[in-house]
């Protein structure tokens, strides 16, 4: 029922949205198309954690990047309300096993986009400031935000990063090794007009938005339970974060390319809520 519930709900297209429903570990742990992503590589990385009575442990629902030593970039699909207490959830940083590491972060201030109403309408992004701050060290660092000014071709190598399904029907298996998977960004329009033929839509309203990025291919995208998480591409040698998982129909279908929250367009906001970055 429970799952059920779930289902129902990700079929909408957002996997966490709604009232915090308590689902079993497994059904919320892909990458589609991904291998082993090796430790350290991604380090800005996080997993955010509810507290699931039934299993007495912090389950993983999202995935989210370290921005700062103190605050994390996620979806704002993840946080169940806009007044949602910080202290119902946790981070894990720096480790490629989901449930391997000890310490778990708490968080003490939620910032959820003011204008977000759901994640197909935009502004799908929150950001958590974390209570202490994280130590520099090799597995646990911070992600570069995209120069307001900067294009993104088909030609940039992007990867995207998470412990969500490896299928639409398959959850990533023990032991929760983070999953990586290189893909191509689209053009908006180019995405806007698949969206459309793919799904007989005939209004005029664009259904891919000025704030939105489309990602991937067929075989290779984000799931359930990677929303949140990093898409980021190498800029002149250095990883930029370009896009937070946000929604899209399935996973890895053909002509349904994954959809991100366009991070470029948010800079602005994001140094108001945080000050400047280091
Ligand atoms: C989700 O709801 C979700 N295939 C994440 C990614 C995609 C669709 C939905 C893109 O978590």
């Amino acid at each position: 029922m429970l799952l059920l519930l779930f289902l129902a709900v990700s079929s909408l297209g957002s996997c966490s949205a709604g009232s915090p429903v308590p689902v079993p570990e497994n059904d919320l742990v892909g990458i589609v198309g991904g291998h082993n992503a090796p430790q350290g590589k991604w380090p800005w990385q996080v997993s955010l954690r509810i507290y699931n009575y039934h299993w007495a442990s912090w389950v993983h629902i999202c995935g989210g990047s370290l921005i700062h030593p103190q605050w994390v970039l996620t979806a704002a699909h993840c946080i169940f309300q806009k007044d949602t207490d910080p202290s119902t959830y946790r981070i894990h940083a720096g480790d490629v096993y989901l449930y391997g590491g000890r310490g778990l972060l708490n968080v003490s201030r939620i910032i959820v986009h003011p204008n977000y109403v759901a994640a197909h309408l935009g502004f799908d992004l929150a950001l958590l400031r974390l209570a202490t701050r994280v130590g520099a060290a090799s597995n646990v660092q911070p992600v570069t935000l995209p120069p307001e000014a900067l294009n993104f071709t088909p030609e940039d190598e992007c990867w995207l990063t998470g412990w969500g399904r490896t299928s639409y029907y398959k959850s990533l298996p023990p032991p929760y090794r983070l999953q990586q998977v290189s893909v191509q960004v689209l053009e908006n329009a180019v995405c806007d007009q698949q969206y459309r033929n793919a799904s007989g839509h005939t209004g005029d309203r664009q259904l891919i938005l000025d704030d939105m990025l489309c990602a991937g291919s067929e075989g290779r995208d984000s799931c359930y339970g990677d929303s949140g998480g990093p898409l980021v591409c190498r800029v002149r040698r250095s990883w930029r974060l370009v896009g937070v998982v946000s929604w899209g129909y399935g996973c890895a279908l053909r002509d349904f390319p994954g959809v991100y929250a366009r991070v470029q367009t948010y800079v602005p906001w994001i140094l108001q809520q945080v000050g400047e970055l280091p």
